[in-house]
């Protein structure tokens, strides 16, 4: 009986996430190639007090970042937010190809579909308080049935690898 309940409760969790006050659902990170420098990490993050995603890593990258694409004139770059990104309290904020984005970068090695790599979100609240999330994500070559941004075609984040200097 007790054997039963705990099967259901880590399906559950396989897609939906939460620590302490942050849901984070449909987490996926795009498919990487050997010797590519870097890759997108997207899904929803909803947090339930006022707070900023600050940082992200995971042993595959050298380095993470939180990304923000913007139309500068014609052309679709990207950088790193600053400050970070706001989470504000009960708003689901969704990580996608073509905005938001967590950017995986110094690529260890390859990362092939239907495998998973662990990703760390860091976390500060209102308070300056630090937490943070420890994720297993679904390695895909698009988005995941059910992750909400199924747009493969137009995707300024598709072979982006080589324009980060690092
Ligand atoms: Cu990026």
């Amino acid at each position: 009986m007790n054997i039963k309940i705990i099967g259901i409760a880590a399906m559950l969790l396989a897609s939906t996430v939460y620590a302490q006050s942050v849901k984070v659902e449909g987490a996926w990170v795009r498919t990487a190639v050997e010797g590519q420098q870097g890759t997108g990490g997207f899904m929803k993050i909803t947090a339930a007090q006022d707070m900023k995603l600050v940082g992200v890593s995971s042993p595959v990258a050298g380095v993470g970042e939180v990304h923000e694409m913007k139309m500068e004139g014609d052309v679709m770059k990207m950088r790193a937010l600053p400050g970070g990104l706001d989470l504000p309290a009960g708003k689901t904020v969704e990580l996608k190809p073509g905005g938001l984005h967590l950017m995986l970068l110094d690529l260890k090695q390859a990362l092939p579909k239907d495998t998973t790599v662990p990703v760390t979100l860091l976390f500060k609240d209102k308070a300056g308080k630090d937490s943070k999330l420890e994720l297993k994500v679904p390695v895909s070559a698009r988005a995941p049935a059910g992750a909400g941004s199924a747009t493969g075609a137009a995707d300024p984040h598709a072979g982006h690898g080589g324009a980060h200097k690092h």
